[in-house]
């Protein structure tokens, strides 16, 4: 069973959005293209309180990027972003997620954030997506969305240790900044993720 894994395509990560991804509208065509090559679409969504902890709001002598501890991890600042109900928070409307199977949200706990759909950045609470995927008899995840070296980047790198066979879709995800995916890319090849520069190497 080959899974596409659609992550945290919403309003506030593309263009004029509240942390927006520059071009990333550009890979939303690109994931409508591709969607029918898979037996299972499955989405993540970030869906925080209003009072998360890794919004520099809530840390008043903090910039956004700046970096703190937050449960003994770094967390970077971010602006306010996919705040529950808000329309940042909503999938874009350009996307066909009519097929889509599941939606697992995360970043709900105000006190971690969770870049990875499958676990929060301190691994202690599972959003459920991987008893999903094991219970649809899952082997190959595929893997696109926003933002390329953060939720993307973390959701492949626990894929590929939960045992799948973990495709990184490049040509379907966009960075909020190309210094960090090199780096990611570099670590996720060392992992054994295939990158997948074209959407034409998807079918063979
Ligand atoms: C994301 C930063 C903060 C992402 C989510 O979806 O990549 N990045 N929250
Ligand atoms: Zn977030």
């Amino acid at each position: 069973m080959k899974a596409l894994l659609v992550v945290d395509l919403q309003y506030d990560f593309l263009p004029n959005g509240a942390l927006a991804v520059q071009d990333g509208d550009l890979i939303i065509p690109r994931i409508n293209a591709i969607q029918d090559q898979f037996d299972l679409i499955v989405a993540t969504q970030d869906w925080h309180p209003l009072d998360h902890q890794s919004f520099a709001s809530q840390h008043p002598d903090q910039h956004v990027y700046d970096v703190v501890d937050l449960q003994g991890q770094p967390q970077i600042l971010w602006p306010n972003h996919c705040v529950q109900g808000t329309p940042g928070a909503e999938f874009s409307k350009a996307w066909n997620s009519t097929k889509v199977a599941a939606i697992f949200r995360k970043g709900m706990n105000k006190q971690i954030d969770s870049y990875s759909g499958f676990y929060d950045n301190n691994k202690i609470n599972s959003t459920g997506l991987l008893g999903y995927l094991n219970d649809k008899k899952v082997t190959e995840v595929y893997i696109c969305g926003l933002a390329a070296e953060f939720c993307v980047f973390y959701t492949a790198m626990d894929a590929k240790k939960a045992g799948f066979k973990t495709y990184f879709l490049d040509f379907a995800t966009k960075p909020i900044a190309i210094e960090g995916i090199e780096k990611a890319k570099e670590k996720m090849i060392e992992h054994g993720i295939v990158i997948v520069a074209k959407s034409e190497e998807l079918i063979k």
